[in-house]
């Protein structure tokens, strides 16, 4: 390729990832750069860590299998993690994965195969890992499934009960357009954090949240924002630090000013919502005995009672928005935060109108107040899956260490399946699940773990079957996603790296060996899956009378522009007329009290929002041992655990160990100054950091984000100390309630102290022993 002057230049292809869109530059065989779209405000700097990804020494060259499987056969083993791998080719990889699936289903069931295969794997429609594994078990007869997700597990059974739906809080929530118009004051529960929203699933051709903030405060509005950390807020004139976890606790004394200043919407409770007054002998202590009050919330959050009746009294006197983070459901009683956040919007009885109610997940993920387009996306069909068993998505470990016992889910008592496999394909259960002790003991009980990854994750490590996948860089794909305007060519950037292949292929090839290959590809390639799925899009869009090239005119012009709903407004219509337009709970209105919770008789999740003391807080009995409350939150430097070995994720690492941000007195009274490596320990592990001193971090609390690949000092024991800084050896790996069993890894009290040992190296990214079988003499390679 030459540019104008002649020059020649390097390649350069459209591509897509789940944070924005870009031209991969590529040079020898990977991109070396990875240019933002030139229409995107404010491009997320994680495509920093696409550079050099590629051929990335963590990449998974080729098909392996893990000795001790290959030699004594499937079975529960304790050696995953640290054992040896033998590598095979292609024809005895898919033949044994065949084999090994049918000795599955035959001796014990399709229900034995776990198959819930949680992650964000790559943007792209058509190979998404996760679609791919759920249609490639469905064709074998389905598998147990997982529910909900880690994001967002409390709030996908607790907002249904509450408001009828949980997606549309996101898919459909009030735009930043009509925020940016008419909110004059939006009261944000966990600060509306920038970073996040450089992320968004599926991918994204823009960032609009910070200039909307900007665009709402050059208008007037305003911005107050709850969180221990300071910059979890863009723009905010008040910002308010209070101990983690007690959100509800101010969120109660701001509806008592309400409740008791006679500023609530009566009218509003009456026509649109049921058992508010439940609720008020709750709030009021009438039921029992404690009146909610600010003084009551000073106590448990230390935010100041005079500023929580001057702010309920500024919340009541003009347009209003309340907006809960999904971190604050990450918590134990998870529920109870977005729970109460709707019911003071109620009571402000705001819900509907321009500006004001109540908003989900701004600033948690890139697509909360982005416009939604009418029409669905190209989707993969997944197929029928008649197995019954399933979980809530974070009990796996509970799962495999107690098989046929019962549990409770959302008013259901279920029992846990046996499960003899785990199947895997693009997501990291190092990365995602709490308690990492106890899950490498669950991942020991089952027969056979297969995990297809592009990279030796810390799950690919303790997987039987070894598959590589290609990244979504080596292969063609549509991105979409339902709230953005572009219908996007995923160009193939280079060919597949080593002997990496599309998961589609792999799948194709282990149906052919199991007899439903036809069934699994409905005879088509990649290219022509493709083709199809934007033809049965194209239907959609040209019956709306949208825009509607050709596929091949569509990947020569690289994208597609729809339209987008610009000035949704969340249960607008709802409000209008909620008779009409009713939301989809028992009443068809709000439920402050939902009856059938309340007949559920849980002791961690009453039939009306309330205040829980959580075990893992600063106000508790376990804070005398273990003094600090972790934030285990999102990076701001990589997706998850995606690409950790990139740029901009070693850019921020403190002598190789993830940073943790502590407030100046804390570190003082440990004796640690910037730059510092850290043990982080409670009663369930310990990890290494790197001490980052920031004043904007409340005294008492300390940062530490998720996605440190797992690297174990000891890789045979499941106790060992992470020498890289991954907090979910220390969360706790117990469920929201039982209601919803949701994800609880955002908080967790541990103790720090200076690492005084010599440090440890980092190995995390170097491929596990690989003996190469075709080798004469089975020659060992690292
Ligand atoms: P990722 O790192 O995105 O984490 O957990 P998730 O498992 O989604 O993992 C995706 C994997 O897919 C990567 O290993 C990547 O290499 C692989 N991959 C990418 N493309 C492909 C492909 O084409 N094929 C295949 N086979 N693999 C591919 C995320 C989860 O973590 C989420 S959503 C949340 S919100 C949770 N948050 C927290 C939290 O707040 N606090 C704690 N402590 N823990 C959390 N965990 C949860």
């Amino acid at each position: 390729m030459n540019d104008a002057d002649g020059a020649r230049t390097a390649p350069r292809y459209q591509h897509m990832s789940h944070w924005g869109m870009f031209e991969a530059e590529v040079a020898d065989g990977d991109v070396v750069a990875a240019h933002p779209y030139t229409g995107d405000a404010n491009p997320s700097p994680v495509l920093g860590n696409i550079a050099g990804s590629v051929r990335s020494k963590a990449r998974i060259t080729g098909p392996v299998v893990r000795r001790g499987w290959l030699e004594n056969g499937p079975g529960p083993s304790s050696s995953r993690g640290s054992d040896e791998f033998v590598s095979v080719d292609w024809e005895e990889l898919t033949q044994r994965l065949a084999n090994e699936l049918r000795r599955v289903v035959d001796t014990h069931g399709n229900s034995a195969i776990y198959g819930g295969s949680y992650g964000w794997a790559s943007a792209g429609r058509f190979h998404h890992a996760q679609s791919q594994v759920h249609r490639f078990l469905n064709t074998l007869g389905g598998y147990t499934r997982s529910v909900h997700s880690y994001s967002l597990g409390a709030t996908g059974v607790i907002m249904p009960r509450v408001v009828g739906t949980h997606w549309k809080m996101f898919a459909r929530s009030t735009s930043w357009k009509i925020i940016a118009e008419h909110t004059d004051l939006m009261v944000c529960f966990g600060g509306v954090p920038l970073k996040n929203t450089g992320v968004n699933h599926g991918g994204t051709s823009d960032h609009p949240t910070r200039d909307a903030l900007d665009a709402l405060r050059r208008r007037g509005g305003s911005i107050v924002s709850f969180s221990p950390l300071h910059d979890d807020v863009h723009g905010a004139a008040e910002r308010h630090a209070p101990v983690p976890g007690t959100d509800v606790a101010i969120m109660l004394a701001l509806a008592y000013v309400l409740a008791t200043e006679d500023l609530h919407d009566t009218a509003f409770l009456g026509s649109h919502c049921v058992g508010y007054d439940r609720f008020e002998d709750y709030l009021l202590g009438r039921s029992d005995g404690v009146p909610k009050s600010p003084s009551w919330a000073e106590q448990i959050s230390g935010i100041a009672a005079a500023d929580l009746v001057a702010l309920a009294r500024r919340m009541a006197a003009g347009r209003t928005m309340v907006t809960v983070t999904w971190s604050l459901q990450r918590v134990r009683h998870g529920e109870q935060a977005p729970w109460m956040g709707v019911t003071l919007a109620a009571m402000l009885g705001q819900i509907g109108l321009p500006g004001g109610g109540f908003g989900h997940g701004y600033g948690s993920m890139n697509e909360p107040g982005l416009a939604p387009v009418p029409y669905p996306l190209p989707t993969l069909p997944q197929g029928l899956n008649p197995v019954r068993d399933f979980i809530p998505v974070a009990a796996i470990s509970d799962m495999l260490l107690n098989p046929g016992a019962p549990f409770d889910y959302d008013g259901q008592r279920l029992t846990y399946p046996d499960i003899k496999m785990l199947y895997w394909a693009g997501g990291n259960p190092f990365h995602h699940h709490q308690d990492i002790p106890r899950l490498r003991r669950a991942l020991a009980r089952p027969d056979t773990i297969v995990v297809h990854d592009p990279y030796w994750t810390p799950m690919a490590r303790h997987a039987d079957i070894v598959v590589p996948s290609t990244t979504s860089l080596e292969r063609a794909d549509l991105s979409c996603t339902r709230n953005d305007p572009l219908l996007v060519a995923m160009h193939a950037a280079v060919g597949p790296y080593a002997d990496a292949r599309d998961d589609y292929d792999t799948f194709a090839a282990v149906a052919r060996k199991l007899g439903v290959g036809e069934k699994f590809t409905e005879g088509r390639s990649s290219e022509q899956w493709l083709e199809h799925l934007y033809g049965q899009w194209r239907d959609f869009v040209r019956a709306d009378g949208g825009p509607a090239p050709s596929f091949d005119d569509f990947w020569t012009q690289g994208h597609v522009r729809m339209r987008t709903e610009d000035d949704l407004i969340l249960f607008g219509d709802f409000r209008t007329d909620p008779v009409k337009f009713p939301l989809a709970t028992p009443s068809g209105r709000i439920e402050i009290f939902s009856a059938d919770i309340d007949g559920f008789g849980y002791d961690d999740c009453a039939g009306h929002p309330r205040w829980y003391e959580p075990e893992e807080w600063l106000g508790g009995r376990r804070a005398r041992q273990f003094p600090l409350h972790l934030i285990a939150n999102q990076p701001r430097t990589r997706l998850h655990s995606q690409l950790d070995h990139g740029g901009t994720s070693q850019k921020s690492k403190i002598r190789g160990r993830e940073p943790l941000r502590i407030h100046p007195d804390d570190a003082a009274d440990r004796g640690l100054t910037a730059g510092d490596v850290v043990r982080v320990f409670n009663d369930r592990g310990a990890c290494l950091a790197g001490v980052v001193v920031d004043e904007g971090v409340r005294r008492g609390v300390v940062q530490l984000s998720t996605g440190a690949w797992y690297d174990p000092l000891d890789a045979t024991d499941p106790d060992s100390l992470c020498v890289h800084g991954n907090p979910n050896v220390l969360t706790p790996d117990v469920g929201t309630s039982s209601l919803a069993h949701g994800c609880t890894g955002q908080h967790v009290l541990v103790e720090i102290e200076r690492y005084e040992g010599a440090l440890p190296p980092i190995r995390a990214f170097d491929p596990p022993t690989i003996i190469r079988r075709s080798v004469p003499g089975s020659a060992r390679s690292n």
